[in-house]
């Protein structure tokens, strides 16, 4: 019987307060040389999480990539899977994402109904998150695979009903996302909004570039955030990023 470890490092967290600080980690766009370079700075900035995956994959590497991190340190690895063809149980949870900003239903349901019984059999956490897509100012990978619009900018009460949509139907986590390289990151009035309505640990990402931005987006009520974009183009911001979430 898998654990919900993972999910109760979060929740404990979010409870007393402190910061969560993520690094994402897209299988395509990195090589092992540049994953144990990424894997050593971690280390040495208190990563606290691993998300794993991408909305489109060329490559075959995840596992590859997976085991790699694994044997060189004990950072979490969470599964964040663009699509069924990215299950693996080499990591140590699974966000079971439902993009209830979007009105796909192959995305709110249908693949999960599809993998299913596959997870089912792979003994690993599976934490059911209701993902939401947040326009931030340009197409998106995200946007654009999962054939749906974001929610606008500058829309928090849509977010917000949103973020209550999901906490009723049972989600357990909240992940609102401008989508890997976005122009902005989510607006810290609508990560408020969202905060003051629903009671669940909540991720940002998207877009997040500089230590004010990741400051700022945990003042309004980010329980976690998420970069992949800025590090994968300067590895050492990391540093500056953490130290900003752990502050
Ligand atoms: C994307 O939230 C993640 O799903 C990270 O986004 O690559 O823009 O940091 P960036």
């Amino acid at each position: 019987m898998a654990t919900n470890a993972i999910y109760t490092h979060i929740e404990q967290a979010r409870q007393s307060g402190r910061k969560l600080f993520s690094v994402l980690i897209d299988p395509d766009k990195v090589d092992i040389p540049q994953t144990e370079l990424l894997v050593r700075q971690s280390l040495a900035a208190k990563v606290d999480l691993f998300l794993v995956g991408g909305s489109l994959m060329v490559d075959n590497t995840i596992e590859r990539i997976i085991k790699h991190i694994k044997s060189m340190c004990s950072i979490p690895c969470i599964l964040f899977p663009g699509s069924p063809l990215q299950l693996t149980n080499q990591v140590d949870a699974l966000l079971f994402l439902s993009l209830i900003s979007g009105r796909n239903p192959d995305l709110l349901i249908g693949q999960h109904v599809a993998a299913a019984p596959m997870l089912k059999k792979m003994n690993i956490e599976i934490i059911p998150t209701g993902y939401m897509l947040i326009d931030g100012g340009k197409p998106t990978t995200a946007s654009y695979i999962s054939n749906t619009f974001p929610i606008p900018h500058n829309k928090p009460s849509v977010a917000a009903c949103t973020a209550m949509a999901g906490e009723l139907l049972g989600m357990k986590l909240l992940y609102m996302d401008t989508g890997s390289g976005a122009m902005h990151s989510v607006s810290e009035k609508m990560i408020r909004k969202v905060k003051q309505s629903v009671d669940l640990p909540l991720i940002v990402g998207g877009g997040i570039r500089d230590a004010e931005t990741a400051r700022a987006i945990c003042a309004a009520g980010a329980d976690m955030i998420v970069v992949g974009t800025a590090i994968e183009e300067n590895a050492s911001v990391m540093f500056e990023l953490a130290e900003a979430v752990q502050a």
